[in-house]
This record gives structure tokens, C-alpha cells and sequence, in this order.
């Protein structure tokens, strides 16, 4: 078959027979589908043989690159020793033994012992019912209520999706479950539209937290089991806190006995120029979820980290703990994750990130997009950076109807073969952590172009 019969046969498979996530199948069909054949460091290739350069790491996971031939043989060789065993019967593996040896190794103080799970939803499905299963232990059987925040993305299960600020995840599913509240995101360019009037990072940061405080205190301390956060929020709008924000939640979490639950799925891994976000905003979770960049993506697999008050408690409740999935310690998807953060650390992955490609990037991006007219706000730290596109510069005005402008601008780059995520109008960035110099440039020329004919589109409407 040709290039192009293929593609078309291929489309029209996948057209009957495959539901998309998070898409209008039906509409998808008609546009027919992009297949993605092949990836090689930062590119990906589809089935016409067009090059793309991947300014999202799959979806912000792939940290160490497409194609890395060292976590594919360590794959091929537990597949061969030992493709499949649980950790139900009184029985390891060697790979997911060392893998959790070398996360203790690597999280926040105190985080000495973990749990796997196969995604992040799961991973926070998982921490929601061990923060449960604490307070009961405890005692405490009245603390049952998870807070977390407008804009938060943690997935899509029942207990995830019921964490998840962003509402258009709830109404399809009758969600959230009951028990669930939240409080507002430390959005502070968005600030001013909210109705905060021209209020400082700073004394927004202290605001928010305080918003965290009254909610705790609006619903009784004794009923707030946990409190849930991604360090920096990535799928609701790539939302840095304000240097204040971090340091003010961790003491009203301390004050009211509010267990603080950090959700490092796309932080984790290098992403912040850190092992963990935790390490960049000097956070002390009481227990933490990852993914994603624990295998680059490369297998299906995440873990839940309890710090020392968690652990402790759990590991001498003195009785089963009933969780555990089929696949929880894969020993396939374990070999593959412990061999991802061996070449992270043996590649200089993180200060790499930290000292070198991540400040190139911020200050590349600043230099290119700040003065653009369209641009509102570049903000970033590491390799994670969103690209704010508004009306009105100096009002801080945003567009109506959002994601209509976020989206024109994420085709014209998609169109020149860039993976770049709109997210209402912020167009986001977030690629691999071995992005050579070049490819940053590239990436830059290629987005701007988009931005450029945006406001050109923007102009003439
Ligand atoms: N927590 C966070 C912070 C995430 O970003 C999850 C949990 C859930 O992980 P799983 O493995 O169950 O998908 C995520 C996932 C997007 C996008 O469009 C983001 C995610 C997933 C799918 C799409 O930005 N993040």
C-alpha cells in the first residue's frame, strides 16, 4: 500500500472502530486522524512521512526523548526474564524493588515508602483512599472532605475527576461525588479580571491562601480530611503561585490538621529544574502522586509516596491494607521507569534543566513573545512555560470567548508541524528535557509565526 492508501485505510479503521479521549469522535472522523508512526528525540513522524517537533513531550511526560534505546532494552529484557507478577502473594521483583528504592532515594525528606499504580488518576484515586483510610485509622472518622482548586487537572476516575477544578469534567458524569470542594487558583494574571483590582504576586498569593483558610474554616476543621495541589497547575492554564502562596498553605494545612496531598504528575521528573516541585517551592507534602515522567512516558506506570506521618501509621495499622491493582509494580513497566531515572541522572537531566536549557528557554521565550501585542503574560520556570494571548495588554483584558483564539493559534502551529497545547488562549510549552539549543530555536520561530498570524486574524476581525 502507498503512503497515502495506507494513511487512508488506516484512518478509516480507526474512524469505525476507536473513541477518542477527550474528543467529538464523530467530528473527529470526518477531519480524519493524524497517525503518529515513529519518534526520535524531540521529533515525531506521521504516516505521510511529515516531520513534527514535539513541543509537549507526548502529553508532558516524554522526558528523556522519543526513541531512547536504553530504556527499550531494559524493557526487551524483563519482558524476556519476567513479563508478568504481582506483589499480592507474598512476593517482589527485582525491578520494582530497586525502583522504589531509588524514588525513596530521590523524593522530599520523610517519603521512604511507596505504592504503584498504572496512571495518575489512579495514582490519585489511590492517595484519596489512603488519606481516608488515615483519618480512620486515626480516629478522625468525621474528616472525609478533599479540597483542591479551581483549574486543577488530576485526572479522570470518579475520586480524580471529582478533584479536578476544571468544571467542563464534571457535568457529562453527575460528578463531583459529594465530599469535594474547592477553593481558588493562585492565578494571578487573571487577577485583576477576577475582581482583585491591581493587586501585587505577592499579596495575591497571601489572598489565595487566605481563601483556603476561610473555606476550612467555613466547613469545620474537623471535617477537612486533605487538601490537594499541583505544585505548578499544568493542564488548567500552566499556573505559577506567587513566591508567597506555598509557604502561607503549608501553614494553614499545619494549623487545621488539613493533610496536604501534592500532585507532581507533570511537575515530577526534572520538569521544574528539580527531581520534584516539591524541591522548587520547598513544599512538604504528607503524601505525593507521579507519572508520567517516571517512565518518560515510555510504559503505563505511577506511584504514590507517603511521607513519614502517613507511612507510619498505615504500616502499623496491623492489618490488610485492601488496594492493590493487577498490574500495581509492573515488572516490564518498573525495569523501564528505574532505567528512565538512571539516565536522567546520568545524563544531568535536571541540572541541565536548571542551569542550562531551562533558563535558555525562558529567556529566549521573554525576549521573542513579551513585546508582542497579543501577548499578555510569558511566564515559565524549567522546561514548562505558557504563552498568554489577550485583547488588551495593558488592561490585562482577555479575549471573549475563550479558547477560540487559543485554538486558531494551536492549528496554525499544529499546520507547521508543532506540538504546542492551547489552553483557553494560553498557548503552552512543556518539551523534552534533552531539547538541544537548535531545537528550542525552532520551536520559537515556529510558534511565533503562529502568534503573528493570530494577531493578523485578530486585526482583521
Ligand atoms: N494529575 C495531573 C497533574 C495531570 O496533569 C493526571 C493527574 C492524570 O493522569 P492520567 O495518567 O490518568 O492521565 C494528569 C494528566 C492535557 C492533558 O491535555 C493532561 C493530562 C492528561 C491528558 C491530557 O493537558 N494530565
Amino acid at each position: 500500500m502507498s503512503g497515502s492508501n495506507q494513511t487512508k485505510h488506516w484512518q478509516a479503521l480507526d474512524a469505525a472502530h476507536h473513541i477518542h479521549p477527550f474528543s467529538d469522535t464523530a467530528a473527529l472522523n470526518k477531519e480524519g486522524v493524524r497517525v503518529i508512526t515513529r519518534g526520535q528525540g524531540v521529533y515525531l513522524w506521521d504516516s505521510e512521512g511529515r516531520k513534527i517537533i514535539d513541543g509537549m513531550s507526548g502529553l508532558w511526560c516524554v522526558q528523556v526523548g522519543y526513541g531512547n534505546a536504553e530504556l527499550a532494552e531494559a524493557g526487551y529484557e524483563a519482558l524476556k526474564a519476567l513479563p508478568y507478577y504481582n506483589h499480592f502473594f507474598k512476593t517482589s521483583n527485582p525491578w520494582t524493588i530497586e525502583l522504589a528504592a531509588k524514588l525513596a532515594s530521590l523524593l522530599p525528606d520523610g517519603h521512604d515508602r511507596v505504592l504503584f499504580a498504572n496512571s495518575g488518576s489512579e495514582a490519585n484515586d489511590t492517595a484519596l483512599k489512603l488519606i481516608r483510610y488515615y483519618w480512620n485509622l486515626k480516629g478522625r472518622v468525621d474528616k472525609k472532605i478533599h479540597l483542591s482548586r479551581d483549574y486543577s487537572y488530576h485526572g479522570v476516575t470518579f475520586g480524580a475527576a471529582s478533584l479536578s477544578g476544571l468544571t467542563p469534567m464534571h457535568p457529562q458524569w453527575d460528578l463531583p461525588l459529594p465530599g469535594f470542594d474547592k477553593v481558588p487558583a493562585p492565578y494571578w494574571y487573571g487577577a485583576r479580571e477576577a475582581g482583585y483590582g491591581d493587586i501585587e504576586p505577592a499579596e495575591f498569593g497571601l489572598r489565595i491562601a487566605k481563601k483556603l483558610e476561610e473555606k476550612i474554616l467555613e466547613l469545620g476543621a474537623d471535617r477537612v480530611a486533605s487538601f490537594s495541589a499541583e505544585p505548578v497547575q499544568g493542564a488548567g492554564g500552566v499556573i505559577f503561585p506567587p513566591a508567597t502562596y506555598w509557604h502561607e498553605v503549608q501553614r494553614i494545612c499545619a494549623k487545621y490538621d488539613v493533610l496536604l496531598h501534592l500532585d507532581e504528575v507533570i511537575t515530577g521528573f526534572g520538569r521544574t529544574g528539580e527531581w520534584f516541585g516539591a524541591q522548587t517551592y520547598r513544599i512538604a507534602p504528607d503524601i505525593m502522586t507521579m507519572a508520567k515522567g517516571l517512565s518518560s512516558g515510555y510504559q503505563p506506570i505511577s506511584a504514590i509516596s507517603l511521607g513519614a506521618r502517613m507511612g507510619e501509621t498505615i504500616l502499623n495499622a496491623n492489618e490488610e491494607m485492601v488496594h492493590g491493582f493487577t498490574y500495581s509494580g509492573h515488572p516490564v513497566a518498573s525495569a523501564v521507569a528505574l532505567k528512565n531515572l538512571e539516565v536522567i541522572e546520568k545524563d544531568g537531566l535536571v541540572p541541565r534543566v536548571r542551569s542550562e536549557i531551562g533558563p535558555y528557554f525562558q529567556r529566549r521565550l521573554r525576549e521573542t513573545f513579551e513585546g508582542h501585542p497579543i501577548v499578555g503574560e510569558v511566564r515559565g520556570i524549567g522546561l514548562l512555560a505558557a504563552v498568554e494571548l489577550v485583547r488588551d495588554k495593558a488592561q490585562r483584558r482577555f479575549f471573549p470567548d475563550p479558547g477560540t483564539i487559543g485554538t486558531l493559534c494551536r492549528n496554525y502551529c499544529f499546520n507547521d508541524g508543532l506540538v504546542s497545547r492551547a489552553i483557553r488562549d494560553t498557548m503552552v510549552l512543556a518539551p523534552p528535557l534533552v531539547i538541544a539549543q537548535g531545537e528550542v530555536e525552532e520551536i520559537i520561530a515556529k510558534l511565533k509565526s503562529a502568534i503573528d498570524r493570530t494577531a493578523r486574524d485578530v486585526a482583521k476581525a
